[in-house]
């Protein structure tokens, strides 16, 4: 056979191999209803970060998590993966509570877990996001600066304790409040030192929401938290009698009964020196 009639034979057959592999491995698209906050890329991999708002906020971030593979696009299936967030600030630098970043359940390709960011800079700067991943044995990382921007509302706060330690509360739930008795979810995590932040157990988060314009009322049916065994954070019912801004006063209470920050409200104290904050 003449050389001038095996290079198109060969194109097309090298053609149908790249197809079928394609075709072996499709696409799939398993963020449709998510939104893209930033990708973190290295020579090998792209993590792609995702949420419902495509912003990284203060407080509480649910984040869905892809690594593509740089070479074939493909999406990875099999990795485990860890993560750090830092923020850098004048003197120190230190990291927040998070979680561990397990994969979604029900799908192939995405992966998830939370970050609780206490503070930020002004304009958004001062973290950055260094994610650790393993895939058939070998070991990367990915790293690059983020974007957290300044919630409107305090649904965060850092605090010190009378027992002296540092802990950061976060609401959680609701995120869609409703004239009801909504599920109130809360995060509690104890500041050990600058890059660890365990879940702080069996203690009691009482409760009191009040609408600071309107005379400072109050709501009922509403029940203190307790903490869950299975997700790891604290429950309780927050009556929510009308739409407006709420000042949910909280105090921290340890296993001794001891109150370790925060007040009641009286008609001389209108607001816990602890409280978070919704409006809806
Ligand atoms: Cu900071």
């Amino acid at each position: 056979m003449n050389f001038k009639y095996l290079l198109p034979i060969l194109s097309i057959a090298i053609f149908a191999i790249s197809c079928s592999t394609d075709n072996e491995t499709p696409i799939i698209n398993e963020v449709e209803d998510l939104i893209k906050i930033q990708e973190i890329a290295n020579t090998t991999h792209t993590i792609e970060l995702f949420n419902t708002t495509g912003d990284f906020k203060t407080g509480y971030n649910n984040v869905s998590i892809r690594i593509k593979d740089n070479e074939t696009s493909s999406y990875i299936k099999n990795a485990t993966l860890s993560w750090m967030p830092m923020m850098q600030m004048p003197t120190m630098q230190h990291s927040c509570p998070k979680s561990e970043i397990t994969k979604t359940i029900d799908k192939e390709t995405v992966y998830q877990g939370f970050i609780i960011y206490q503070m930020t800079n002004a304009d958004g700067s001062g973290w950055s996001l260094t994610i650790n991943y393993n895939i058939d044995g070998t070991d990367y990382t990915a790293s690059n600066t983020i974007t957290v921007l300044q919630s409107e509302k305090q649904n965060t706060t850092s605090f010190m304790g009378s027992d002296d330690s540092r802990y950061i509360i976060a609401l959680i739930e609701p995120s869609e409040p409703k004239i009801a008795i909504n599920n109130l979810k809360v995060g509690l995590f104890k500041m050990e030192n600058m890059m660890t932040f365990p879940v702080v157990e069996d203690y009691t988060i009482t409760l009191d929401p009040r609408m600071p314009g309107m005379g400072n009322h109050s709501s009922p049916n509403n029940t203190d938290l307790s903490y869950n065994k299975e997700d790891h954070m604290y429950h309780g019912d927050l009556s929510l009698t009308m739409t407006g801004y709420w000042v949910l006063n909280l105090k921290l209470v340890n296993k001794h009964d001891e109150v370790l920050k925060g007040e009641d409200v009286t008609d001389t104290n209108e607001k816990s020196s602890l409280y978070l904050e919704l409006e809806f």
